[in-house]
Parts: C-alpha cells; sequence; structure tokens
C-alpha cells in the first residue's frame, strides 16, 4: 500500500534490519527498542490491523507465530519472550500494518496502559 511504512520495508524501499525473511514474512528489529531483543514480524500483504484478519488472509499470521519460533531459537530466547500485537487507536497502535512486536530477554511492563483517569 502507497504511505504504508511497513509496505515500504517489505519492499526494500526503506532500509531495515532484517532478521528474517520469506515470501511472505518479513522479521526486522524495532528502531525504537522496548527490550533487549525487540524485533518486529509483519507480513509482505498489507494488512492494516488485527481487526482485519480474516478467514482468507490469516494464514500468515500462523506463519508469522512458526517464524517467531524460529527465531527464539536463532537469537538465543530460550527463556521465553513476549509476543505483543497493538490494535487501532484504543490499542495505541502507530503504524498501520499489521505486526507482530516479539521481546525478549526480560522486559515488564510495556506497552504502557493509559491511565483510567478516575
Ligand atoms: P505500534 O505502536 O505497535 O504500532 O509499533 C510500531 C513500532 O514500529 C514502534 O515500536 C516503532 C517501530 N517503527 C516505526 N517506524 C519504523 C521504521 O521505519 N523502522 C523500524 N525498524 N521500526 C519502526
Amino acid at each position: 500500500m502507497e504511505d504504508c511504512i511497513f509496505c515500504k520495508i517489505a519492499k526494500g524501499e526503506i532500509p531495515s534490519n532484517k532478521v528474517y525473511e520469506d515470501e511472505t514474512v518479513l522479521a526486522f528489529y524495532d528502531l525504537d527498542p522496548q527490550a533487549p531483543v525487540h524485533v518486529l514480524l509483519i507480513p509482505k500483504e498489507h494488512i492494516a490491523s488485527a481487526k482485519e484478519i480474516t478467514a482468507e488472509n490469516s494464514g500468515v499470521v500462523a506463519h508469522i507465530f512458526e517464524v517467531a519460533a524460529i527465531l527464539a531459537k536463532e537469537l538465543g530466547l530460550e527463556n521465553g519472550f513476549r509476543i505483543v500485537n497493538n490494535c487501532g487507536k484504543d490499542g495505541m497502535q502507530s503504524v498501520q500494518h499489521l505486526h507482530f512486536h516479539m521481546l525478549g530477554k526480560r522486559v515488564m511492563g510495556w506497552p504502557p496502559f493509559p491511565t483510567a483517569g478516575n
């Protein structure tokens, strides 16, 4: 999709520090890491958010989790990791292209939750 930063990264139009790539999935380091290991996993196909996952496109989500398991071995996350998806405005999603944060080597309390205000 035009003007989508992660589509541009998927096409190689914007550089990224890649850790995994195949025909449908790309994984690269987050430029604003919130953990000692912070990788983003994205479908190359433009899916705007988790709200747009359907029976037709959900296969790539399963594949993303297979890739996460591969990366866990490669990146030394044998003690575990967190997978986080922020969806929509209330979910504090800032890039409108489906992505999963993979956080390793211990981080607690991210993402921050807004206070209820009451
Ligand atoms: P979210 O808030 O869940 O939409 O997270 C978007 C993440 O994307 C955020 O942690 C920063 C990261 N990010 C944004 N632009 C770029 C970029 O151009 N390159 C890389 N590597 N990461 C980016």
